[in-house]
């Protein structure tokens, strides 16, 4: 039953809530930023603004003042000098696709591979959210560069966030502060960013150690391509809070690259110089998990080379006026996945991760060092999970870790136990790796600031089958046709009905699209169209490092010996060598893969008749393979709602050129032996 209400005390109506109090905006110079902080500031009603000036001062301050919130942990410092240690909320351990948004004024604008919802309605939808959600935290105005500040290439933003977690990251992960408000100077122009954790705090409510919206349906990670502006909110994990990375680098610096003819690429830089001193730069675009920091940073086993780091996950590439490829990276620091990161696999990430380092969701060690999953060295004897639970080292293996004394290895993986999440992160200053090409990552070549000129472009994924060791395209549209058809096969060792599947993701971009995909295909071709010399692109070859035999043991041992790939890559470069030129690309010659310094440890050895397998073509095996190519494209075809299997006559279509050249290769496979 419904009880009256209360007249209020002498039958007046009750009192409005009173306005939220907006504390003072600070002044900008640049009348832009002063705008969108006071925007921001009047709807969010932090209790306090702090800008960020990327001094080590500020810096360091922010991460004592997490440690006495206990939302950090203070490594030993003696250890691991000026690092951290965060456990995130459970819920908030990894990019959210389901709720990452491109919100152009049209559906068929974000394409068949995006989620996407009216700008309008977002907007709405999102401001209600954000009304209030600074209340007792501090609003942190970011001023960042994405690349080396006054470069020709780089871009700037300003991120407001209520996350301290996500200031530091940001200072590692570019370059912030005072320096850049100071290059903006009174109108220089910027990508606006807010983002807010979603948790505002009551009046004297204490903070808990990993603030976040816990429903994964109030989390938001918006692009606006055609405003060029990304609000993010509910999430404080890195992918999808710290916005200049997968938001600004990729989303939306892929429109304006597209709507000014440059390039924004899922893509590690790396410069590998020949013994002769001759020096190669190379990029290369994997999905996740199949190795784009091991080959950023990789030390290789052929005698005399040399390879150096320039990015391993982003880089941006504009044509210069020779028709080359300029490329920078335009992070500062690397956001690398933990588990598997090992002497073996990397030591280069392991030493870039030894001082000034955050480290989310390892395990924390009694020494106040941190552990994981395949770091190649044995588990303390206990520790702290990701969880913040105690975990101990197995009985009868010392590289793995349970939640409970005396469990057995296959007791652990039964139970599916890992006591660093499997997404577990270190954000690392890149002027901390050992082999960091300083020129390239500061954007010079030959000392100009211009970007590195690209000679090598790579493609790749984990192919279990099929997909050779290398493959040459034979001409910039057969590359383009490689890029497309790029993906990863989902494998045995997942419980999956998909075992054998390829799940497309073209250009290692399907996350990252701000626009639709098939004016990306277009845009890709456009580069060679628009080229000032088309014959200086860089050459672009398919590499797979993940072919495995029947056994399913790896039929390459990968790594260092991938150094064998890449000096294939430069002689064919030089035109040194030939090719054995089949219906799906130029694949290598046995004798001309160097096998030098093929001795010593046997899993790091190539076995020479499993490696003249990979270098063949799998006739019956590229015959499926060019058919699900085929599929993804109708894919594409079919109108932006995913599950429609109506071809929309308005829906953007795969590019004619595309098309040809799988109609050619499937042709010329027919006619092979
Ligand atoms: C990714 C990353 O998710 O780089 O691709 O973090
Ligand atoms: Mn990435």
């Amino acid at each position: 039953m419904a009880t009256a209400k209360k007249p209020c005390a002498k039958g007046r109506a009750a009192p409005a809530a009173p306005a939220a109090k907006v504390v003072k905006t600070p002044k900008f110079e640049n009348a832009k930023v002063f705008a969108w902080v006071d925007k921001w500031n009047k709807i969010c009603t932090p209790d306090r603004i702090v800008i960020v000036t990327g001094e080590k001062k500020q810096h360091d301050d922010i991460c004592e003042m997490m440690v006495k919130k206990g939302q950090f942990v203070k490594l030993n410092q003696k250890k691991r000098p000026g690092c951290y240690l965060a456990r995130s909320h459970e819920s908030d351990v990894a990019r959210v696709e389901g709720r990452t948004f491109i919100c152009s004024k049209k559906e068929i604008d974000a394409g068949p591979t995006n989620h996407w919802m009216d700008p309008d309605e977002m907007r709405a939808k999102m401001t209600k959210a954000y009304t209030g959600c600074m209340k007792g935290r501090t609003m942190y105005v970011i001023p960042y560069a994405m690349g080396p500040i006054g470069n020709p290439i780089t871009q700037y933003g300003i991120e407001i966030t209520d996350s301290p977690y996500v200031v530091v990251n940001m200072n590692i992960m570019t370059r912030t502060g005072d320096a850049v408000l100071k290059h903006l100077g009174k109108d220089g122009d910027f990508i606006p960013c807010i983002h807010s954790v979603g948790a505002p705090l009551k009046k004297g409510e204490k903070d808990v150690a990993w603030p976040c919206a816990k429903n994964i349906d109030d989390k938001y990670i918006t692009q606006f391509p055609e405003d060029h502006e990304i609000w993010s909110f509910g999430s404080g994990y890195g992918g999808n809070a710290l916005l200049g990375k997968k938001c600004f680098a990729l989303r939306i610096a892929s429109k304006l690259a597209m709507e000014q003819g440059w390039m924004a690429e899922h893509m590690l830089i790396l410069t590998l110089t020949n013994p002769e001193g001759r020096q190669y730069h190379v990029t290369a675009a994997f999905p996740s998990a199949c190795g784009k920091t091991n080959l950023a940073m990789m030390l290789p086993k052929l005698p005399g080379w040399k390879l150096q780091t320039i990015g391993d996950d982003i880089a941006w590439l504009k044509p210069g006026a020779d028709g080359r490829l300029y490329a920078i990276n335009p992070e500062n620091g690397f956001f690398g996945v933990a588990p598997g990161t090992s002497m073996d696999s990397n030591p280069n990430a392991l030493a870039s991760c030894k001082k000034n380092t955050i480290f989310t969701n390892v395990v924390l060690t009694p020494d106040g060092d941190i552990w994981w999953e395949d770091m190649g060295v044995d588990a303390p004897e206990e520790g702290v999970d990701w969880k913040g639970n105690p975990c101990y080292r197995c009985a009868d293996d010392p590289k793995r870790m349970g939640p409970k004394p005396g469990m057995t290895k296959a007791e652990i993986k039964e139970s599916g136990y890992v006591a660093a999440h499997k997404n577990s992160r270190f954000t690392a200053p890149a002027i901390n790796c050992p082999v960091l090409d300083k020129d390239g990552f500061n954007g010079k070549f030959n000392k100009k600031p211009t970007g590195v000129p690209i000679d090598a472009m790579l493609f790749g994924g984990r192919r279990p089958s099929t997909i050779p060791l290398v493959n040459e395209a034979k001409s910039w549209t057969h590359g383009v046709f490689m890029g497309s058809a790029a993906g990863s096969e989902v494998t045995a060792a997942i419980i999956s009905n998909d075992v054998g599947k390829v799940r497309r993701d073209p250009m290692a971009m399907l996350p990252f699209f701000g626009y639709n995909v098939c004016d990306y295909f277009q845009h890709w071709l456009e580069m060679e169209r628009t080229s000032a010399n088309p014959a200086n692109l860089p050459r672009v070859y398919f590499v797979n490092w993940f072919r495995k035999t029947d056994k399913g043991e790896f039929m390459w041992p990968g790594f260092g010996d991938n150094s064998r790939v890449l000096k294939w890559i430069c002689d064919r470069i030089e035109g040194k060598v030939g090719a054995n030129e089949t219906a799906i690309g130029n694949l290598p010659k046995f004798e001309d893969i160097d096998l030098s310094n093929n001795e010593g440890d046997p899993r790091f050895t190539v076995n020479p008749a499993l490696l003249k397998k990979i270098i063949t073509v799998d006739k019956a095996g590229w015959i499926k393979e060019i058919e699900t190519v085929g599929e993804s494209y109708d894919e594409y075809d079919r109108k932006a709602s995913k599950d429609s299997k109506e071809v929309n006559p308005n829906a953007r279509r795969v590019p004619a050129a595309l098309r040809a050249k799988l109609a050619e290769i499937k042709a010329a496979l027919a006619k092979a032996k």
